[in-house]
């Protein structure tokens, strides 16, 4: 997947208009825009086909899809009709489970980003124990793409040894989560952004900065 200036917006508001008003002033600097469980919770999984329609981007759903084999296929039949690229999909329930979305995407000519160990704190406790035998899993499987930890950069690095260079790997906890941009993209392929933007008080000047401290 080719991301624009390596950024993917984590669209974390909480309603289709503070959407809009957000991507009005910042579509232009972004082609690949996250759409998680606040925005679809608050507005229907309608939110995915209007952002996707509305400023012609590439959604990558962020559902951490967890579940046994049959539910998260159609998890990722629902979600990929309503206009989805690409799914965000837990690696801990095993290769059956990320296999039906595996399957689903390729039907549908969609993808699926594989979820190896996440960037807050308490991950340490139960994922990171795991993580890299779910990257591993990931290889065996023949997954290209992956999300990992901009907050444990130690760690990221592992992972992109594992999935090796050709892999792509976008990686959350930039900014509020303390990550550094620059120094993420040494092992990332792109970052996912959130509050450092929606948050910000000026959206275009906070992501102006990030573009120019990433650019080499
Ligand atoms: O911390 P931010 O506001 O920049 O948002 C990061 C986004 O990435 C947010 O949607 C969160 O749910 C998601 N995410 C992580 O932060 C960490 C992960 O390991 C996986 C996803």
């Amino acid at each position: 997947m080719e991301v624009k200036n390596k950024i993917i917006l984590a669209l974390d508001v909480l309603s289709m208009d503070q959407a809009r008003e957000l991507l009005d002033e910042i579509s232009d600097y972004l082609d690949t825009i996250k759409i998680g469980y606040p925005l679809v919770l608050a507005e229907g999984l309608e939110a995915v086909t209007q952002v996707k329609e509305e400023y012609q981007c590439k959604i990558i759903t962020d559902f951490k899809v967890a579940d046994i084999p049959a539910t998260n296929q159609k998890i990722a039949n629902v979600t990929f009709q309503a206009g989805a690229d690409a799914l965000i999909v837990h690696g801990f329930v095993g290769p059956d489970s990320v296999a039906s979305c595996v399957e689903s995407a390729e039907k549908q000519g969609k993808e699926v980003f594989l979820l190896t160990e996440m960037s807050h704190p308490g991950a340490s406790q139960f994922l990171q124990p795991v993580s890299m035998d779910i990257a591993h899993m990931g290889v065996e499987m023949g997954i290209q793409n992956y999300v990992g930890p901009s907050t444990r950069l130690d760690r990221l690095e592992k992972i992109r040894s594992i999935i090796g260079k050709d892999s792509f790997l976008i990686s959350p906890g930039v900014g509020t989560q303390g990550g550094d941009p620059k120094d993420t993209l040494k092992f990332a392929d792109a970052l996912i952004i959130g509050r450092s933007i929606y948050l910000a008080p000026d959206p275009v000047e906070s992501l102006e900065s990030i573009i120019d401290s990433i650019e080499f």
